[in-house]
């Protein structure tokens, strides 16, 4: 039977990168005789917002729950729509309605790559970032008061629940058991922040007495962010609350050479409800329309979809299509953040071929 995919490409490169990501599975697809079923929807993009007055149609949750995943692009066009309504009125409530509880950022040196870090070899970078992705200081906590006037105050919480913390640490760890060398790193902040953060070192505590074989060590996140760009070869697995997750899974990628490469994977991992596929990379209204993006965060991301829908051959396949293809580095195929002159067309269809074998 095939496999219902919900595709959303959203906003700006969003729509640029997704025919890319699309034609590099489909090609994946027929090499492994994998039956795979698209399903395009237009909501979720700024343009819908402007036509309906919302992101999403009120019917979306039963529209898009029987899927068996999500490939999405990017949202948001500031100048259309500001970024909170569109991030909270579209992507934000997938991840939350959903359970999306895991969002799962690999971060490696990809070969061909220079990082802009001095002296970095493939090899050196590689590790994933895992970020706790429903709660946290992503709340819709909160409120204003006295609005407009001189008193005016504005208040959002932070929220931590025992078993939201619990189970991203516990698949974290699960993670690092996989990986060669076992080691778990901590973002906090709980020298400053005075209640969640110690609550969530507490939890990492406990989660750790269970896992006796992962070195466990932890950073306050301003150290962590510096630690990244002096010695990326430290970390395996790095597990962070909502924002600092966020935050560590775009400096990760930066220090790789490119954002544009970064894949991520927002998993529902009891899967109850579909999991989303998306490029960490957001919508980039600046390179939007000159069809420059790169579009390997897609078609990696639909690499991390294969996986998770059981194909970890064929998931393999695409990532390596995307390492030869990087390695080759022919400029006119290479898009100009790593250091080509050609297109997103150019670059999604060589590595397509690449991976029609
Ligand atoms: N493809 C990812 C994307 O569109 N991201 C937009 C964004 O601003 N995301 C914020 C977040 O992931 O918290």
């Amino acid at each position: 039977m095939a496999h219902r995919i919900a595709v959303i490409a959203g906003d700006g490169i969003g729509t640029e990168v997704m025919p890319e990501g699309i034609r590099a599975l489909e090609v994946a697809a027929k090499r492994f005789k994998i039956d795979l079923a698209f399903t395009t929807f237009e909501f979720g993009s700024c343009d819908y917002y402007l036509e309906h007055g919302k992101m999403l149609p009120d019917d979306w949750f039963d529209q898009l729950k029987d899927f068996d995943a999500l490939f999405y692009g990017a949202v948001g066009w500031p100048d259309k729509v500001p970024d909170h309504i569109s991030l909270w009125g579209s992507l934000l409530q997938f991840r939350r309605q959903f359970d999306q509880y895991i969002n799962l950022r690999p971060c490696k040196l990809m070969p061909g790559i220079k990082s802009p870090l001095a002296g970095r070899e493939p090899g050196d970078i590689d590790f994933y970032v895992v970020r706790e992705n429903t709660e946290g200081e992503y709340s819709s906590v909160g409120g204003k008061m006295f609005e407009g006037t001189e008193r005016e105050i504005v208040l959002q919480e932070t929220v931590m629940s025992r078993v939201g913390v619990d189970r991203v640490l516990k698949y974290a760890f699960d993670l690092a058991q996989t990986r060669p060398r076992k080691k778990l790193t901590s973002a906090t902040k709980s020298n400053g922040i005075s209640i969640t953060m110690p609550y969530w070192d507490e939890r990492v505590a406990e989660m750790a007495k269970h896992y006796p074989e992962i070195a466990v060590d932890k950073f306050h996140i301003d150290i962590l962010t510096a630690n990244f760009v002096l010695h990326p070869d430290w970390f395996d697995v790095v597990v962070g609350s909502n924002l600092f997750g966020d935050i560590l899974s775009d400096l990760g990628p930066a220090c790789t050479g490119t954002i544009g490469i970064a894949p991520s994977a927002n998993i529902n991992p009891e899967g109850k409800f579909p999991s989303l596929f998306e490029p960490v990379h957001g919508s980039a209204p600046d390179i939007a329309g000159k069809g420059i993006a790169n579009p390997i965060g897609q078609i990696w991301s639909g690499a991390m979809m294969l996986e998770h829908l059981g194909y970890k051959e064929a998931a393999d396949a695409m990532v390596t299509a995307i390492e030869e293809v990087l390695s080759e580095g022919s400029r006119q195929v290479l898009t100009r953040d790593v250091g080509g002159q050609g297109s997103t067309v150019s670059l999604g269809q060589a590595i397509a071929e690449r991976i029609g074998g």
